[in-house]
């Protein structure tokens, strides 16, 4: 007899639901392995850490340690994909977390539409006493009878309620809070979580409760009265005999999704270029509809205030050696009074010389914000420099086929993701990026000339990026056509080594 409490629409998403959350904890874990730390300050400061997944010492000393070398390589067995790449991590993740909420979204829907809510949101404070007996009987490993499944249990309908209204939302609100794109826009929404930190701590932890949600609720079905949970779960039926079938269509299933699961990572692996690709692809769309119109709003940054300022700042790339720039390294010598950016180049026809002095006489521009790393730190301070536009503007009109800025540094990539050797730092930026007020190329941080490791003596400031896009120790500065003539055409060092999207965002 078909039971109309497990129709075929409960039943389909419940498997999709099996599916996607195995994406996205993966690929989750994917993106913590790239730093394997969490914090609940801000400041990311070594030796605070509140739990750790690696052996690893942070040397107290700022600027002499990155974070792509705190990188962990995870096995594609238990990541997605595995062996260090984030960034087709976190297209996983952004592909995964589509898909998940269109099932989700949908469930409740149709929970709501069709009455079924009824079982799973407790209507009556009966449930405490009655899951607090069902809890007793469990501790004493006894099984509650089965009159008390109604199709559920109140314990069952407790904790069914916990996941869909509580523990996923806390995960949707919480991952949300870590796109700087938001940040840039809302930044009371990421200071309302405790800042990016307590966000990305909070969004762990319910990760754990979901994670221990699904080993319990996989090894109950198996435990309680698995002779009617088969059924109802595979065939809506409440029929004993056909558990058996049941039974072995269950194994098979979750087999066969772990196997899928797995072969997600490695196919991912085979050619990562044409990965990032589809996934950017696939992704794209949604990036467009729900974060590329957020724009920093000047006068939102009072969110964060002096108070909020970093004691320690955490570091991705370090300065120049010789070998890379020499010329940098002579710069530095003499304290940067020789030091010319070079702006503008073959669209302009001509390359300009400017100097520090120069930049100085320009209107300043001062703001403290939050600086986020895609791998997961951040650091508060004060950046003060001149607009990227107001500097742009010395050239002139844009030139006719300017469609993007390029700004390129004196210092290499850390690495090379197809290890040739290691090329100049770059990144480019579209309009957009380019108008925004907050898009600035600093000389101060926290009132005083820039850092040596920082970017001395000039280095790009975004506010609605990741620090990816944020050029340190910059060269020079041009209006360019198209980005795919430059590197390997991705739009900048970190899109191609980490096969991130141009303008992740997320
Ligand atoms: N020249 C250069 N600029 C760079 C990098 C780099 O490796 N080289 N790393 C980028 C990355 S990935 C980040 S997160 C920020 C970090 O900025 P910070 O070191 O000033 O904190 O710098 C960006 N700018
Ligand atoms: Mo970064």
């Amino acid at each position: 007899m078909v039971d109309p409490d497990f129709p075929l629409w409960l039943r389909t998403a419940h498997l999709l639901n099996f599916v996607l959350i195995g994406i996205l904890l993966r690929s989750g874990w994917e993106i913590i392995a790239s730093l394997p730390r969490l914090w609940w300050r801000n400041d990311c400061k070594p030796g605070t850490e509140w739990i750790k997944f690696t052996r690893r010492a942070l040397p107290e000393e700022e600027g002499v340690y990155t974070s792509l070398m705190d990188e962990r390589s995870a096995s594609p067995l238990l990541t997605l994909p595995g062996h260090k790449n984030i960034g087709l991590g976190r297209h996983w993740h952004g592909l995964g977390v589509t898909l998940w909420l269109i099932n989700g979204i949908a469930y409740v829907v149709l929970l709501f539409a069709t009455g079924l809510w009824r079982r799973i949101v407790p209507t009556s404070w009966d449930v405490m006493p009655d899951a607090w007996e069902s809890m007793k009987i469990y501790a004493g490993l006894g099984v509650p009878s089965i009159e008390h499944f109604q199709p559920y249990d109140a314990l069952q309908m407790l904790t069914y309620t916990g996941v869909v209204f509580l523990l996923a939302p806390l995960l949707i609100f919480t991952g949300i809070a870590m796109s700087p794109a938001v940040r840039s826009r809302f930044p009371w929404y990421v200071k309302m979580w405790g800042g990016h930190q307590g966000a990305r701590s909070l969004h762990f932890i319910g990760m754990v409760l979901m994670t221990l949600f699904i080993i319990m609720h996989v090894g109950l079905v198996f435990l309680v009265h698995t002779e009617y949970n088969l059924p109802h779960m595979v065939f809506g039926v409440t029929d004993t005999a056909r558990f058996a079938q049941a039974f072995t269509i269950t194994l098979i299933t979750i087999a066969a999704v772990i196997a899928f699961w797995i072969a997600l990572s490695y196919l991912t692996l085979l050619d990562r270029a044409r990965s990032q690709r589809i996934l950017v692809a696939l992704t794209e769309p949604v990036r467009k509809l729900t974060l590329n119109w957020m724009k920093p709003r000047w006068g939102q940054q009072n969110t964060f205030t002096e108070d909020d300022i970093s004691e320690f700042h955490w570091t991705n790339g370090l300065p120049p050696t010789d070998d890379e720039s020499p010329e940098w390294l002579r710069f530095k010598a003499d304290n940067f009074v020789d030091w010319r950016l070079e702006l503008g180049g073959e669209l302009n026809g001509e390359t300009r010389y400017l100097n520090l002095e120069d930049l100085r006489a320009l209107p300043k521009t001062e703001y403290i914000a939050v600086h986020s790393c895609m791998q997961g730190w951040t650091a508060t301070a004060k950046w003060g420099g001149v607009r990227l536009r107001d500097v742009l503007d010395l050239l002139g009109p844009r030139p006719a086929n300017g469609n993007y800025v390029m700004v390129t540094s004196h210092g290499l990539a850390q690495e090379m993701y197809d290890h040739r050797p290691r090329e100049p730092f770059y990144a480019v930026l579209d309009l957009d990026m380019v108008a925004e007020d907050d898009t600035i190329l600093a000389y101060e941080r926290n009132d005083h000339p820039l850092d040596i490791h920082l970017g001395a003596p000039l280095r790009l400031r975004v506010e609605s990026n990741h620090g990816y896009k944020m050029v340190k120790w910059i060269k020079s500065i041009e209006w360019i056509e198209d980005y795919s003539e430059y590197g390997d055409g991705r739009g900048g060092t970190r899109e191609d080594a980490a096969l991130q999207a141009f303008n992740g965002r997320i």
